[in-house]
């Protein structure tokens, strides 16, 4: 007996990516796809699939501007504000900052708040 007798012939194909995606650029893509048979008069279906790009952290945070010139007036008290600063990533996923002061600060006379970025 033929082992494929009674049983409905099948073809697999995979669709692959051909370059690197980027979620930035396109959150997803619809395609379209044609399944097409050898008949002397063709027939095909089709069905749609939806490609959903998944986001990676692959955007450094940024702020408004590389350098800040803030100033405080002498005898200020201390706690008095000298700056907020505020950073933004090109990440589609929702991201969130740790500040910290990393030089200029040996005798640690300035503070920051490592999650709101206010000194
Ligand atoms: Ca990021
Ligand atoms: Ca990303």
């Amino acid at each position: 007996m033929d082992e494929h007798e009674g049983t409905r012939e099948s073809c697999r194909r995979n669709i692959r990516t051909k370059v690197v995606l980027d979620v930035e650029t396109k959150r997803g893509y619809w395609l379209t796809v044609y399944a097409q048979d050898h008949g002397v008069v063709p027939l095909s279906s089709s069905l749609q699939v939806y490609v959903e790009v998944l986001d990676e952290n692959d955007n450094t945070p940024l702020t408004e501007l590389p350098v800040y010139y803030p100033s405080v007036p002498e005898n200020s008290p201390a706690g008095v504000s000298v700056l907020q600063i505020r950073a933004f990533d090109h990440d589609v996923s929702p991201q969130q900052f740790v500040f910290t002061i990393s030089s200029g600060n040996p005798e640690g006379y300035f503070l920051i708040n490592s999650t709101t970025g206010s000194g």
